[in-house]
């Protein structure tokens, strides 16, 4: 690619991650603050000197005086003396029934699933439930395109709204090192079409996430070059992709030790991202399963960026109004990882692989890798 294209592009780009587009004409329930909309693309001017100040001095008595367990890099969200920027934490969103729904419906389908890897003799730890099974569930399709919800996306993206092809039910394991995701920019996953398009994420807990439980970390700003950071793979025993620490402060501008922030989340907020922040889950230390969601849209009419995989749902569309989503269309085609991994059909074998895999350096190779596909080609690499 010319580099003059690329200039135009990575300008681009940064306006895209940074400028806040225009507001919906009319007031709609479950829309963000103007604060929140203006922390979820840039911080420029959201603290006043005096927030500033007071926050500082928290900052300050808590050091001071506390045996607080974090870091630098580990202040939660909120007591930091720079604030946010290039994301959000939305506290108190969702009603009680609507998460409620998705808690009890998952309950069921890992009751049906813990007896089914009984009778065929198998228990095996699944890093996340396959969307196919997740999907039927209503409560989770309903969230998803809660009105309430797509009010507030379309504060980020405008009012062409479609679900994303990628997205998870993360039952993330206490001690379990494969549930621990390490840091990484959503758009490495993505092929390069893709990163022309802001794709925000509502990472939702199903409980209380902390500390203690693994919640995310977050870059602060780490979006604001708009470029992508050079990714490897795989981390550990996983099919995640890493992003190196120093690699990060390189390319994307960052001081991780200033820009780090931890973001707990209570059952009933989010987490709000977009695909250029980079972002990782802590380990989970509890005794207990934390049990996430993360859902993401985009604009509809700009490539998926799924390498030709999958394409998403639409949602709700001012050009084309939309009376009903088609959920079946979406989830008739929900194996699209399958050719890249050269495995027997077995419905419990929870390895994965994927064309990221070839997109980035392979520096650790393992169970999941040694089922990847070199020859799948049936995507166009960049
Ligand atoms: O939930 C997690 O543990 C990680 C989520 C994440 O990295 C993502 O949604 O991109």
């Amino acid at each position: 690619m010319a580099s003059s294209t690329m200039k135009i592009r990575l300008d681009e780009r940064r306006k895209l991650f940074t400028e806040i587009p225009p507001h919906p004409r009319t007031t709609k329930p479950g829309q963000l603050t103007e604060e929140m909309v203006k922390q979820f693309f840039d911080e420029k001017s959201f603290m006043t000197e005096d927030e500033n100040s007071m926050k500082q001095f928290i900052l300050f008595l808590i050091e001071k005086f506390t045996q607080l367990r974090a870091t630098s890099a580990l202040q939660p969200e909120g007591i930091t003396s720079k604030g946010t920027r290039g994301f959000v934490v939305v506290e108190d969103y969702f009603l009680q029934e609507e998460l409620d729904a998705c808690r009890k419906a998952i309950d069921k389908l890992v009751d049906d699933l813990a007896q089914r890897l009984y009778e065929v003799g198998k228990v095996k730890i699944v890093g996340i439930i396959p969307n196919v099974i997740v999907l039927q569930i209503q409560a989770i399709q309903d969230l998803w395109s809660n009105e309430r919800l797509l009010n507030a996306i379309e504060q980020l993206i405008g009012p062409e709204i479609g679900g994303h092809p990628v997205w998870n039910l993360r039952p993330k394991t206490p001690q379990n090192l494969a549930a621990v995701v390490p840091w990484h920019q959503d758009a490495a996953y993505t092929d390069e079409e893709s990163y022309g398009t802001l794709v925000p994420t509502a990472w939702i807990p199903l409980v209380d996430a902390n500390f203690e439980n693994g919640c995310m970390q977050v870059v602060r700003k780490g979006h604001t070059s708009g470029k992508i950071a050079t990714h490897e793979c795989c981390a550990g025993p996983t099919w995640y992709l890493m992003l190196d620490e120093k690699e990060m402060e390189e390319s994307l501008g960052v001081n991780f030790k200033e820009d780090a922030v931890l973001c707990p989340v209570h059952y009933g907020g989010m987490l709000l991202i977009n695909n250029l922040i980079p972002h990782q889950s802590l380990p989970n230390i509890s005794n207990e399963i934390r049990w996430s969601l993360d859902l993401r849209w985009q604009n509809p009419e700009n490539p998926w960026g799924f390498y030709g995989l999958k394409e998403g749902v639409l949602m709700r569309s001012l050009k084309n109004p939309v009376t009903q989503i088609d959920w079946h269309s979406f989830t008739s085609n929900e194996k699209p990882l399958k050719d890249y991994a050269s495995k027997d059909e077995d419905e419990f074998d929870t390895r994965i692989s994927g064309p990221w895999m070839k997109r980035w350096k392979m520096t650790n190779k393992n169970h999941h890798t040694a089922t990847f596909r070199e020859d799948a080609t049936s995507w166009h690499k960049n």
